[in-house]
């Protein structure tokens, strides 16, 4: 029979994004699909590939007969959960950070390490990770340039999507937006902070520690050791642990923009062997997930409003850098809810799906 699959976090801001492309997949391998979520959502009715479900709350025997379940919820519900469905013979594909670096569990971007997926032994606890969204947006474009020219040394700065904190982020950057509208802000310190405690959006209520309409914001995730932020450390942790470079030389600085969906990435990759942007461009091109929009002479490069709602990562501004020898830099875009989370974990799915 045709594989079952379950979405547990059916509701949320990925959630929705994975229900859009279930509902736009071309091939279907799956029978029954069954949507869960917390017992605040459950009973709500979604269409997936024309047919009316109703949203089951999470318990242990919803996952009774699932072959494949894919989590998008917070880490803690899914560190008690996965193992739940694995446990009743599901193999949980987890989008949360709850075990992204766990030895037994394989972290995995299909177009890098899918390897990874094709045998029951790389993932014993039945529970495969889908990476930050962060990492992600940038892992098709450097895996690729990695098999070929041997990665050695990478620095990055993000430019990260309102949406990377969820509905949350989403409904307070649209809200910020709509406090400063018309007024003419950003020429004295403290202005837009000012407009936006007038309109009663407290600094406090926002998922961000700074205004985000009119700004950038270096920041993003938890304080962790010696100033460094929780995003930052998943980019060297998670960039290492996917290309399989574990001493991998990594610096990450990551900003929040005031962008919806889509992040961004200046990155600064090194290679054992030289490179040239002729290599490098041929490389990309010969990548299917990746689309190379690289013409600055007519203002040609991408975007994230451009790009958002596509499922590649974008490429551009790729360039010999100047003073350092065997290394380029380029900018990358990603839409983090589809490739950055949603499409990846799919992918993922799919590819299990094929070996049931
Ligand atoms: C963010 N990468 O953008 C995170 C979400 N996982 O905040």
């Amino acid at each position: 029979a045709a594989p079952t699959l379950a979405l547990v976090g059916a509701t949320g801001a990925v959630g929705t994004v994975m229900i859009d492309i279930l509902n736009g997949r071309e091939n279907w391998p799956w029978g029954e699909v069954r949507l869960i979520a917390s017992p605040r959502s459950a009973g709500k009715k979604i269409t997936v590939r024309g047919e009316e479900l109703t949203v089951l709350a999470l318990a242990p025997e919803v996952f009774d007969g699932v072959d494949v379940a894919m989590f998008d919820v917070p880490d803690a519900v899914s560190a008690q959960w996965a193992p739940i469905a694995a446990e009743r013979g599901a193999v949980a594909v987890d989008n949360s950070g709850a075990f992204r670096m766990d030895d037994d569990v394989p972290l995995v971007v299909p177009e890098v390490n899918g390897d990874l997926t094709r045998d029951r032994l790389s993932y014993p606890r039945g529970i495969i990770a889908n990476p930050n969204c962060t990492t992600l947006s940038m892992m098709a474009a450097l895996g690729a340039l990695h098999h070929a020219f041997e990665l050695r040394e990478l620095v990055v700065a993000s430019y990260q999507a309102a949406s990377g904190a969820g509905q949350d982020g989403i409904d307070r950057l649209y809200a910020e937006y709509a406090a400063v509208a018309g007024q003419n802000l950003g020429t004295k310190a403290g202005d837009v902070r000012a407009a936006l405690a007038a309109a009663g959006l407290a600094q406090e209520d926002s998922p961000f520690p700074a205004p985000l309409a009119f700004n950038v914001v270096p920041w993003a995730g938890s304080l962790k050791e010696d100033g460094w932020a929780s995003e930052e450390l998943k980019v060297r942790n998670e960039s290492r642990k996917i290309l399989g470079i574990p001493d991998l030389k990594v610096s990450a600085t990551c900003v929040r923009v005031p962008v919806v969906t889509t992040h961004s990435l200046a990155v600064h990759a090194t290679f054992a062997s030289p490179v040239t942007v002729e290599e490098a461009r041929k490389i990309f091109g010969a990548q299917p997930s990746v689309v190379l929009v690289d013409d600055p002479a007519n203002g040609e490069f991408p975007t994230p409003a451009d790009v958002v709602g596509g499922d590649p990562t974008y490429v551009g501004r790729v360039r010999q850098a100047l003073d350092f020898p065997n290394t380029l830099d380029f900018f990358v875009c990603g839409d983090n809810l589809r490739k950055g989370a949603a499409l990846n974990t799919y992918e993922v799915a799919e590819a299990l799906a094929a070996r049931l």
